[in-house]
């Protein structure tokens, strides 16, 4: 246990200098702070969007997309900094009230579709083009399950675990085991599906293996959080074995690539995307 005593006061308040990697974002607030507009490319569909695995999602879908011969997935990505505070910007709040990348505009559309959420998001394209979500009601029930899984469980992987193990300005015992204990629990529940199964639903590739793999693929792959030996991700054998298979898919690959953050341009990443021969 941590040896620091804290006793909440009756009443919180915000401490905007709290030490956290994210103290100079974070707000109990929301809405906009500045007036911005965003900017609009020439395609359909514009993203807003940084390459976390929140953001990758929707690029990677979208490339699927267009792999698929679906020119109406046509895309603009442009670079939201959150550690800039883009994401407070009055444009960026007009389509995602909650600030928080991915946002995307769908402009072939009589009104405009704003769509927020990435989970939202791969659904909207999915139905929008037919494609990655099985129209089979018990075979798109259980794609929506293993969807609206990703999308409760990877706050505790990258808003408990990944904050409390690498971003919190002092190691707590308490909460890292805690969320240990879940995302080990979460890989466990992955991998015990995947024994099975080639993709997260069955034979084929989905919506749900493009919202999980940017996470937990990630994780068992690329070592995020600096945690694969204290996880023991390596022991996750079926998980290993899928997110390999899903990372080395072209779209997957060229998806990966964008809306990278300035620090982040290795490994031909690009900051935006505005045209299908940027990521050639
Ligand atoms: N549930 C949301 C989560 C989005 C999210 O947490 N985005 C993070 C980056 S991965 C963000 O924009 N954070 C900025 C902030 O919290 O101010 C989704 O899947 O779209």
């Amino acid at each position: 246990m941590s040896d620091s005593q804290y006793t909440p006061p009756k009443v919180w308040k915000w401490d905007s200098e709290n030490g956290g990697k994210f103290a100079n974002i974070n707000r109990p607030i929301s809405g906009s702070t500045h007036e911005k507009e965003l900017p609009v490319g020439k395609h359909p569909i514009q993203l807003y969007s940084l390459g976390t695995p929140n953001g990758i999602k929707v690029t990677v879908m979208l490339e699927e997309l267009l792999a698929l011969g679906h020119d109406g997935a046509e895309y603009d990505a442009f670079l939201i900094n959150i550690g800039n505070g883009d994401q407070f910007g009055s444009g960026f709040v007009e389509i995602n009230p909650n600030s928080k990348i991915p946002a995307l505009l769908d402009r072939s559309t009589d009104p405009h579709t704003r769509v927020f959420e990435s989970g939202a998001m791969l659904v909207y394209l999915a139905e929008k083009f037919g494609e990655l979500l099985p129209t089979d009601p018990s075979k798109r029930a259980e794609c929506m399950s293993w969807l609206f899984w990703q999308m409760g469980s990877a706050p505790y992987l990258g808003g408990g675990f990944g904050h409390f193990y690498a971003y919190a300005p002092e190691k707590f015992e308490y909460p890292i085991n805690r969320f240990a204990m879940e995302v080990k629990r979460q890989l466990d529940v992955l991998d015990k599906n995947l024994a099975n199964r080639k993709y997260i639903c069955g034979d084929d590739y989905t919506i749900a293996d493009i919202a999980i793999a940017p996470w937990y693929g990630t994780l068992v792959l690329r070592n995020i959080y600096n945690a694969a030996e204290f996880l023991d991700v390596a022991s996750y054998k079926n998980v290993v074995r899928w997110a390999t298979e899903v990372s080395d898919r072209k779209a997957y690959k060229r998806g990966s690539r964008v809306n990278r953050s300035p620090d982040q341009l290795k490994d031909n990443a690009i900051l935006e995307r505005h045209d299908a021969s940027d990521l050639d």
